[in-house]
């Protein structure tokens, strides 16, 4: 049996050194994490994982000498042009899908182009995928808002073959889904339902889900079975999870203790806050650092005894709503420090890149509060990953409920990120919390995220992937 993991890009980019020589960089990201976490550690799992490679070559022999080098990681590509990049990633999935999925309607853009390009790349996955399938051998997992079309596709050819698809972003409300025009909202839920199991992180994307797919094709469910023209398709909630071990391992190594203690000596007498995250609109970064400001206005006493250390990763700087956000974060922070710093303070710390992963976990252990505010996020894995990075079981997780992580990460203190004056209590809150209520928060949380970890979400998927399939077979056998 092996795995084929299809997913818009690979878990590496590959990029030109100064020889003009391949150089593979690890991709970012919550689905590379999580999903490479389980293909790194799982050493016996057979495998091939097929995306976007990061370069546009069209030049046949280069294509051919990436593809033999991409092997020896179980790596298959699909090229994809320059003109196919910008419509179908930059165009649809990141101008039409992200924002929608994320309720903002509002900066959606409905372009057809966009949709026809989205439905011609989704064909040049299933045409690339059609080299390597073996339809008794394979199982396929497609992930992710770009390959939604993906699973209908491969069906076409291939009806006994297993497939699973799992949504990483959220699943909207009806009447949000219904916002894409007639055709496309049909064949979007048409080509999901060509998969044999849909998963999604929470209860509420799946209703969702269930709800769009009764009301625009009609088809009623059973415990979350659907029957679709005599072939049944589970629909599942499935939520992700992280390599719990990894991080705690690595908060526990010497180097990261001593780097811990580094950034601790650095901000001396100091209350740490901390935040990572892509740059993204529905992060929540502007609202984290007006909540700030609110904080620092409201209880003078604090100023000179906190830092908020904020790390932007920089993502999809291609789209105008990404370069405007940059702007925004840019200037809110120039301001709140025009405002606040003195000769020895300075507020907000702030670093636009990215850090290494010992780096991270010295950041997630060294600080005292963690500030998770997205204004919509499907789960959120920096929250999951602090928790476990907190060894000493100290700190306190601030945490929007409009994050699925919010569903299992009871203990946190939940806010609205809509309200600024919510995010700025909740950092007067968890600065008076005592030790002990901490640790019992922290260590509550830690016990259920060691349990369901990412080899258990790994696991469950593909034994309920396995149990439609088996049940499909008997239903055809009787
Ligand atoms: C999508 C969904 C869902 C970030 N900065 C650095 C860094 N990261 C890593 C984090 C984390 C990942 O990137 C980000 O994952 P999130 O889940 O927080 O967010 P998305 O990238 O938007 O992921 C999300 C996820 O898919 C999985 O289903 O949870 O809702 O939007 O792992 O650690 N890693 C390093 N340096 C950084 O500076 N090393």
């Amino acid at each position: 049996m092996r795995i084929v993991i299809v997913s818009n890009r690979l878990p590496v980019s590959i990029t030109k050194d100064k020889k003009n020589n391949n150089k593979f960089q690890k991709s970012a990201g919550g689905l590379a994490t999580s999903i490479g976490a389980y293909t790194e550690k799982i050493t016996e799992l057979s495998y091939t994982w097929v995306g976007w490679p990061g370069i546009g070559t069209t030049i046949k022999s280069e294509q051919d000498e990436i593809t033999d080098s991409l092997q020896n990681i179980h790596c298959y590509p699909v090229f994809l042009t320059e003109k196919e990049m910008d419509k179908f990633y930059l165009g649809f999935c990141n101008r039409t899908i992200w924002p929608l999925f994320h309720y903002f309607p509002t900066i959606a853009s409905f372009k057809k182009e966009y949709y026809n390009m989205y439905k011609s790349v989704n064909l040049k996955f299933a045409k690339a995928l059609s080299n390597i399938i073996n339809e008794n051998e394979d199982i396929i997992w497609v992930h992710d808002y770009h390959l939604m079309l993906l699973p209908s596709l491969l069906r076409q050819s291939y009806p006994t073959l297993a497939i699973g698809f799992f949504l990483h972003i959220p699943f909207p409300a009806y009447e949000v889904f219904q916002l894409l025009p007639s055709q496309w909202r049909i064949e979007i839920i048409e080509g999901l339902l060509g998969a044999d199991l849909i998963g999604f992180h929470t209860h509420e994307y799946t209703d969702n889900f269930l709800r769009a797919t009764l009301r625009f094709a009609g088809l009623e469910n059973h415990l979350g079975v659907i029957n679709n023209k005599g072939r049944l398709v589970k629909v599942g909630t499935h939520p992700i999870s992280i390599d719990y071990l990894k991080f705690s391992k690595t908060a526990k190594s010497p180097s990261v203790i001593s780097k811990t203690q580094e950034i601790k000596n650095q901000f001396k007498n100091k209350k740490i806050l901390f935040s990572v995250d892509r740059l993204d609109y529905t992060k929540g970064i502007l609202n984290r650092l007006l909540g700030f400001e609110y904080f620092l206005d409201k209880y003078p006493a604090w100023r000179e005894s906190i830092t908020l250390i904020i790390v932007v990763v920089p993502s999809r700087i291609g789209v105008f709503h990404y370069q405007q956000m940059k702007k925004q974060i840019d200037e809110t922070i120039g301001r709140i420090n025009g405002k606040f710093s003195t000769v020895e303070w300075t507020p907000i710390v702030y670093k636009f890149g990215s850090l290494d992963f010992e780096n991270l976990v010295s950041f997630y252990s060294a600080s005292d509060i963690m500030l998770v505010t997205p204004l919509r996020d499907g789960m959120n894995l920096v929250a999951k990953e602090f928790i476990a990075s907190k060894q000493e079981k100290n700190g306190v997780l601030i945490l929007s409920e409009m994050a699925g992580s919010a569903k299992e990460l009871l203990e946190a203190l939940i806010i609205n990120p809509n309200s600024i004056e919510e995010i700025g209590e909740a950092i007067k809150k968890a600065l008076d919390m005592s030790k002990e209520e901490q640790s019992q928060r922290i260590e509550k949380m830690q016990e259920r995220i060691s349990r369901y970890n990412v080899f258990r979400w790994v696991s469950d998927y593909l034994n309920e992937l396995n149990k439609t399939t088996l049940l499909q077979k008997q239903m055809e056998s009787q």
